[in-house]
Parts: C-alpha cells; sequence; structure tokens
C-alpha cells in the first residue's frame, strides 16, 4: 500500500493506483475531459493536471501513479490558473454558440469552463471545418471536436473498427475519418458508441423529430409508434424522473400527447420474432445446417452491418427473421392496416429505439403485393424523445401510465428482456424448450446466461433438452464479437446458437440512450428489465395472448409462407 497527502487529506491506496483514483477514493474528484477508465488514459486534454510539492512541472492525474509520501495539491492556485489556460485554450478551437448545441446542459466542456468561471476567451477563434454528409445516421461536427481522442479509442478498443482516426500534428491535427474515407464507405457499424462517449457536441444522430411531426400534422397519415424494449430503461434519465415514475406507460401518454395516432411496446413484436426465429433454430438445428457454424440472431443492425462488412461469408448464417422493429412495422403496414381499414401508403410506422443503427436499419426497402417501401418509416432515438417531451412542454411529472393500442397490447416479459444482452437467447430458449419438451420450463431456468457487468462480454452455456446437448454463446461489444467469429470461422469454437449485440450490455447501453459522459449504465439498467421480467403476468412469448390471435387469425403457424413472406429477409438486399 501507498501512503500519500491529497489537499490535505491522507491517503491509503493499493500500488499502481493513478492519482485520478486515489484523489477520487478521498472524495476529491479530479476535473477532467478525455479520460475514460481502462479506454482513454492518454492526457490528451491536460485538464487533470495536479501540482506535487518538490516538483516543478504539473503532472497529469489519470496516467500518473501514486508514490509513498507524495503530497498532491489538486486545486491550488496554480493548478487552477494552468486548467484555467487549458481549457480557454481549447475553447479557442471550439464552437462555442452552445444556445444551439444538442448538447448543452449536458456538456463536460460547457460544464468545466462554468466551474472554472472563464467568462471570456483568451486566444483567437481557429475553428475546423470539415464537410460532412447529413444525411448519413451518424454526424460529426468538426467545429465543436476537442480532439480528446475518445472516439478513436472507443471504436477501437469498444467496436474493434477504427473508424476514426488522428491526422495531422501539433496545432494542426484533426480527427478524421480513417483511411480517407467517407463516412459511408467507412465500415461504421452505427453502433453510436463514439456518440455516447463523446464529452461535447461533435458527434450525434442525425435528428429525425421534424420529419415525424410532419407526419403527425398531415391529416391522410396515421402514425402508429412504437417504443423499444430498453427506451424504458433509461428515457426517464433525460427528464429527472427515477425508475418507479419512468414507466414504458409514460412513454405511451407523451405519444399521445404529441400527436400519435395508436401507440405499441416493440415488447410486442419481440414475442413475435421468438416464435419465428425460436421455430428457424430447430429446423436448421434438426436438418443439420448448424452442424459447422452456428445459428446467429439478427435482431441487432450494428451487428448485421458488421457481419456483412467484415465476415460476409458468413451472412447467411444469421436467422432470417427481421428485428422486432421491422416485424412491427410490416404488420403494420399489412394486417393491421387491414383491419383498420387504412391505405398501407398512408401507415407512417414510427419506432423509438435506444440506437443509432435502427436509423441505418430503416432504409431496407421491401416490395410486397401488400405495400412498397420501408417497414419502419421513421426511427428516433431516446434522445429525440426526450427532446420532443421539452419541446411539447409537457411536464414529466404530468404524465400518466397508459396502456398500448389493441390488436397488439399484451406483451411479456420474455419480450422486454430483449433489451438486454442475453435477453433474446433467454426468450427463445424459453421458447424452443416449451416446443421440444411440450411444457413450459420455469422462467428463469436459463438465467446463467444474464450478464452482470462487462467483464469479457461473452457468457457460454451448454443446456441439455430432450438429450440434445444445446451449445449456446452471447456476446456484447463489437470487439468482443470480433475476437468471437475469428474463432468460430476458424472452427476452434463451436456453437449452435449465438446472440450479438453490438452495444456494451445489449440496447439498453445503445448508443441512442442518454449520455452521461462516458459513465457505464447499461447493467444497472438491464436489472431494471430483468426486474420487469419477474414482475410480468406471463414470460413466455408463446404464451402471449395477442400473439397467438395474430397467428391464428393471420400468419397461420411460426414459418408459414405467409409468415415468411412478411417477417423475414435474406439479408442479401
Ligand atoms: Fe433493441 Fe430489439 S432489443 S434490437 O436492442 O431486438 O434498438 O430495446 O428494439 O428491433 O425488441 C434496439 C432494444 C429493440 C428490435 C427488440
Ligand atoms: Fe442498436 Fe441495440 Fe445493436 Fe446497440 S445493441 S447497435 S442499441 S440494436
Amino acid at each position: 500500500m501507498v501512503n500519500l497527502t491529497i489537499d490535505g487529506r491522507s491517503v491509503n491506496v493499493p500500488e499502481g493506483t493513478s492519482i485520478m483514483d486515489a484523489a477520487y477514493s478521498a472524495g476529491v474528484p479530479v476535473p477532467h475531459l478525455c479520460f475514460l477508465k481502462e479506454i482513454n488514459e492518454i492526457a490528451a486534454c491536460r485538464v487533470c493536471i495536479v501540482e506535487i510539492e518538490g516538483k516543478d512541472k504539473f503532472v497529469t492525474a489519470c496516467n500518473n501513479k501514486v508514490e509513498e509520501g507524495m503530497v498532491v495539491y489538486t486545486n491550488s492556485p496554480k493548478v487552477r490558473l494552468a486548467r484555467r489556460r487549458t481549457v480557454q485554450m481549447i475553447l479557442s478551437q471550439h464552437d462555442c454558440k452552445c444556445a444551439t448545441c444538442v448538447r448543452s446542459r449536458n456538456c463536460s466542456l460547457q460544464t468545466l469552463a462554468n466551474d472554472l468561471n472563464i467568462t471570456d476567451t483568451l486566444y483567437e477563434e481557429r475553428l475546423e471545418v470539415q464537410e460532412w454528409d447529413k444525411t448519413f445516421p451518424l454526424i460529426r461536427d468538426s467545429k465543436k471536436c476537442i480532439k480528446c481522442m475518445r472516439c478513436v479509442q472507443v471504436c477501437d478498443k469498444i467496436a474493434g473498427l477504427g473508424v476514426w482516426t488522428l491526422e495531422g500534428t501539433g496545432a494542426r491535427s484533426t480527427i478524421n475519418v480513417s483511411g480517407s474515407r467517407t463516412i459511408a464507405e467507412a465500415d461504421c457499424s452505427l453502433c453510436g458508441q463514439c456518440i455516447t462517449h463523446c464529452p461535447v457536441g461533435a458527434l450525434k444522430e442525425r435528428d429525425d423529430t421534424e420529419e415525424f411531426l410532419r407526419a403527425i400534422a398531415d391529416p391522410k397519415k396515421v402514425v402508429v409508434v412504437q417504443v423499444a424494449p430498453a427506451v424504458r430503461a433509461a428515457w426517464g434519465e433525460g427528464l429527472g424522473l427515477d425508475l418507479s415514475e419512468a414507466t414504458v406507460g409514460r412513454i405511451f401518454d407523451s405519444l399521445r400527447r404529441i400527436g400519435a395516432d395508436y401507440v405499441f411496446d416493440t415488447a410486442f413484436s419481440a414475442d413475435l420474432t421468438i416464435m419465428e426465429e425460436a421455430s428457424e433454430f430447430i429446423a436448421r438445428f434438426s436438418n443439420g445446417e448448424l452442424k459447422d457454424k452456428p445459428m446467429f440472431t439478427s435482431c441487432c443492425p450494428g451487428w448485421v452491418r458488421f457481419l456483412k462488412s467484415n465476415y460476409p461469408h458468413l451472412t447467411g448464417q444469421l436467422s432470417s427473421a427481421k428485428s422486432p422493429m421491422q416485424m412491427f412495422g410490416s404488420v403494420m403496414k399489412t394486417h393491421f392496416a387491414q383491419e383498420i381499414g387504412v391505405d398501407p401508403e398512408n401507415i407512417y410506422s414510427v419506432a423509438i429505439m435506444p440506437c443509432v443503427a435502427k436509423k441505418g436499419e430503416r432504409n431496407m426497402e421491401f416490395f410486397n403485393e401488400e405495400y412498397a417501401g420501408h417497414d419502419t418509416d421513421c426511427v428516433l432515438t431516446s434522445r429525440e424523445l426526450v427532446r420532443m417531451i421539452k419541446a411539447f412542454h409537457i411536464l414529466p411529472e404530468t404524465l400518466e401510465d397508459s396502456e398500448p393500442d389493441h390488436l397488439f397490447h399484451d406483451v411479456t416479459g420474455a419480450g422486454i428482456i430483449f433489451g438486454a444482452t442475453g435477453g433474446v437467447m433467454e426468450a427463445a430458449l424459453r421458447t424452443a424448450y416449451h416446443s421440444l419438451m411440450g411444457e413450459n420450463c420455469p422462467p428463469d431456468a436459463f438465467k446463467v446466461i444474464r450478464a452482470e457487468s462487462q467483464k469479457t462480454g461473452l457468457t457460454e452455456a451448454t443446456f441439455n433438452l430432450k438429450d440434445i446437448d444445446l451449445r449456446i454463446a452471447v456476446v456484447n461489444g463489437l470487439a468482443n464479437t470480433r475476437r468471437l467469429i475469428d474463432e468460430i470461422d476458424a472452427g476452434t469454437k463451436k456453437y449452435d446458437f449465438v446472440e450479438v449485440m453490438a452495444c456494451p450490455g445489449g440496447c439498453v447501453g445503445g448508443g441512442g440512450q442518454p449520455i452521461h459522459d462516458g459513465e457505464e449504465l447499461a447493467f444497472a439498467r438491464g436489472k431494471n428489465l430483468y426486474f420487469l421480467d419477474k414482475n410480468s403476468k406471463i414470460r413466455y412469448s408463446h404464451d402471449n395472448p395477442d400473439i397467438k390471435s395474430l397467428y391464428e387469425n393471420y400468419f397461420g403457424t411460426p414459418n408459414s409462407h405467409k409468415a415468411h413472406h412478411v417477417l423475414h429477409t435474406d439479408h442479401f438486399a
């Protein structure tokens, strides 16, 4: 152990501890901008400088270790002056139009400048202007970039992709898409992790709220909105609601007040996905198709984009089931349109998602005899939902619990846990068990695959069902996924069924969720979904009464000709 003094407090920490962590353990947070634990510890911003007694130069707290007897000052007059100069220098290269910035009031640079009482800029402004394709779902504003390197490191270490790179040197250094490509040419999975880890407003999703509001204002359009499982676990963070207040029922109320004609829960179509995917899995497993390579889940478009660009030869291993979002859209434009007597052309299908990649998935076009075009017309992130609620001056405390509409009212706990890593697999296994054994398993029979923390991001298990050993794996985070797929591809790991989610912790940690300066909240949000599952009246997708009626009245059986036509894709489009 090492003994030292930080701002007059005695501290005792293990050898090798950083000054930043030692200070934190003593209740002394050191201001910082670029630091992200175990991801970006390179002191690029130099905001975390501290003074050490007996040394002439400041040291950065994030990447320097404690030493025995050290006397550290994190906020001495000299430190404060130097830190102010550093931040003023950063501000001189940053577009400080906070009033028009999407991250205003949730920006680490703004908070820091306010805390340091910076009311003017000392240096001449020098903003970098870089062209950007504003139609792409991920938007970069070079004028706001502070070169902290977080996006570069997050894309490399969490997403395993390396879309971003540092170019140039000294004052001319800049972040750009790597390999002199445009963002559309790069293999961006659209997981959005660079957005949720950006400390300022340099990265954001394309805002589609105006498009949605135009449809609301159009009297011809019937606007149907679905809300993804993971949104309920995080939207309240953006409005100051606690978990008991931030119910999905209150999201439905807010959407109705904004003008939606019908509101639904994507957990319903998650149950529908399970019906299709579990029966597809049993069929592919039984006919020997999965002897060498597993079937992969296909509901995460970040993962699907990653697989298609990095391992195109494995595309055929994906489940052919569309994602719950797309299934809901296609059911809206077929069965639902017929039932309410509206031309599918006039159904405007909207999805509130925790995800940026869903904005890309929405572009998939389908040409059926029933309708042509998109299953989903507009995707809004949890953050866009929160912004709309604020824009409509809805007081969060006045929201009331409200039920989803019929015909797709009922949901199950199995559908709700889709939003957490392992949830799709667990829901599928509950239904596969029922198909193979003819009875329900205990609802928590497969809970060993739930993840409590990031650790390796991989969970493996073998379950014996009717004398068959089912080898499954669940992975989250694309860098972890790359390691796993390399092994599957090389034949050194064998599974029958693999769930992949691009974002750490699954959709609850999605790139469209409220931002907390890189703080990892995905696993706490996931626990909330498991709590909702435990307290659900129905916990098996195949027991959902509205799912049963949908098959009785429209699709017949899972994987029927009609179901295939409306609910599946070959992923090669
Ligand atoms: Fe997800 Fe899914 S779980 S992909 O993360 O399968 O976005 O929440 O809606 O489609 O259900 C996202 C979440 C979501 C789909 C479902
Ligand atoms: Fe989107 Fe969920 Fe996939 Fe993340 S894990 S890219 S939020 S679907």
